[in-house]
C-alpha cells in the first residue's frame, strides 16, 4: 500500500485502538474525530498534539467506539488559538472546537447556542486568515437537543443564524462556495448520558480552491425558504479538493430531501432510498468534469446517522442492496435537524492519481 505516502486521506477504527496506535501515528495524524456514548472525558488523550473532537453519540453497528482519522503528509505544526486545537501540513488543516454553550449568557438579540456558533465560525476564520489556509472544505458541526425550541427558536435554526452571521462578519460567501457540512443532534433519545450542552465543530482547510457542488434534485441549502428559519443554512451539497495527487470529496449530510422537502416520513427505507439516489446525483456532478468517472457508490466510505436504533437492520439491508457488497459504513445514533427524517448520510471518497514513479 501507498499509505504513507498518500496525502490527507482517512481511516476509521475503535477509539482504543487509535489510543493504542497513536504513538506510532503521532508524526503522520492531523486530527481524529472519536464517537461513543460514554465517559467522553475519561478517553480524552494525553497527546495534546493531536487535535481530537469527542462527540457523545453511540456507535450501533458494533458495541465500542468509533474513531475517524485523519492523516497529513510531510511535517506536521500544531497549536492552538482560542479554543481551536489545530494541526496542519503544508496544504491542509484540520482544527477542532469545543464550546459549552454555557460560556455564554442569553442576551436580548442572541441566545448562547447562536452565540457559541457565531463565536467558534468567527474563531476558525480568524485562524484560516492569520495561517493562509483560507479554503474551508468540510465542517463537521454536534449540538445537542438539535429540533428542542428555546428562547422561541428551534435549536438548529439558532445555530443556522450564528453560523451565517459569522460568514458575512468575514466577508465569506453565504449563496454558494460555503463548505459541504452535517450538523447533527445528540441527546434527544436517551442513549447518550446527559451532559452540559456543548458545541462540537471540527474543520478541514486549505490552500487549494475547492469545487463545490450542488445537487440537482435539491434545492440549495443556502436557498432553502423562510420555512426553515430565518436564516438559511451554509453549506453545499459536497466539496472536491485536489491535495498533491489525491482527489478527497466530501459529501455532506444527505437526507431524504427533494426540492426542498422531506419524502417519506415515517418510512425509513424509502428515505435511504431517496438519500442514495441523491448521493448518486451529487457523485454524477462530482464525475462530469473528468472525463473518466472517479467516484461511485461503492467508492465510498459512509458514515450513516440514525435516529431509532431499531431501524439499524432495516437501513443496513437497504444500503447493502443499493451500494453492493463493497459497502464500508459506520452507524451513529443521532438526531437529524428535521423531526420528520429517519436518517441521514455523509460520505468521503479519495481518488489517488497514481504518477508513473509510483506504479513501478
Ligand atoms: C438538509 O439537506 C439536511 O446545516 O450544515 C445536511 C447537511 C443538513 C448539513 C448543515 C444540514 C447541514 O438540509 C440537513
Amino acid at each position: 500500500m501507498v499509505d504513507t505516502i498518500s496525502p490527507l486521506h482517512s481511516t476509521q477504527l475503535s477509539v482504543a485502538a487509535f489510543l493504542k496506535q497513536s504513538k506510532q501515528w503521532r508524526n503522520s495524524v492531523l486530527g481524529a474525530f472519536c464517537f461513543s456514548a460514554e465517559a467522553v472525558e475519561n478517553q480524552r488523550q494525553a497527546d495534546t498534539n493531536v487535535p481530537c473532537m469527542h462527540v457523545p453519540m453511540q456507535r450501533l453497528d458494533a458495541v465500542d467506539s468509533v474513531c475517524e482519522v485523519w492523516h497529513g503528509s510531510g511535517a506536521l505544526t500544531q497549536g492552538q488559538s482560542g479554543a481551536i486545537h489545530y494541526r496542519h501540513d503544508e496544504d491542509v488543516l484540520l482544527g477542532v472546537i469545543e464550546l459549552p454553550e454555557a460560556m455564554f449568557a442569553a442576551d436580548i438579540d442572541k441566545t448562547p447556542l447562536q452565540q457559541a456558533t457565531e463565536s467558534a465560525y468567527r474563531q476558525i476564520f480568524a485562524l484560516l486568515d492569520a495561517l493562509r489556509y483560507p479554503y474551508l472544505f468540510r465542517c463537521w458541526n454536534y449540538m445537542a437537543d438539535i429540533t428542542t425550541h428555546s428562547f422561541g427558536l428551534e435549536r438548529y435554526r439558532q445555530f443556522n443564524l450564528g453560523r451565517q452571521d459569522a460568514f458575512l462578519a468575514h466577508g465569506r460567501d453565504v449563496m454558494g462556495n460555503a463548505p459541504a457540512a452535517c450538523a447533527m443532534g445528540f441527546g434527544q433519545s436517551g442513549s447518550v448520558q446527559r451532559l452540559l450542552p456543548t458545541l462540537h465543530i471540527a474543520f478541514l482547510a486549505g490552500r487549494a480552491v475547492p469545487l463545490n457542488i450542488e445537487n440537482p434534485r435539491q434545492i440549495s441549502a443556502y436557498q432553502y425558504p423562510q420555512q426553515y428559519g430565518p436564516r438559511s443554512p451554509t453549506f453545499s451539497r459536497a466539496s472536491l479538493v485536489g491535495i498533491r495527487q489525491n482527489e478527497v470529496l466530501f459529501i455532506s449530510g444527505t437526507a431524504s430531501i427533494v426540492g426542498h422537502a422531506t419524502l417519506h416520513p415515517g418510512n425509513v427505507v424509502a428515505q435511504a432510498r431517496e438519500a442514495i439516489a441523491n448521493i448518486r446525483a451529487v457523485l454524477a456532478e462530482a464525475n462530469r468534469p473528468a472525463s473518466q468517472p472517479k467516484f461511485d457508490l461503492a467508492s465510498l466510505y459512509y458514515t450513516v446517522y440514525v435516529r431509532r436504533p431499531a431501524d439499524l437492520a432495516q437501513i443496513r439491508a437497504e444500503l447493502a442492496h443499493c451500494v453492493g457488497d463493497a459497502l464500508t459504513a459506520v452507524y451513529l445514533q443521532a438526531d437529524m435537524c428535521r423531526e420528520d427524517l429517519l436518517l441521514e448520510i455523509e460520505a468521503t471518497a479519495v481518488h489517488t492519481t497514481y504518477s508513473a514513479a509510483d506504479r513501478r
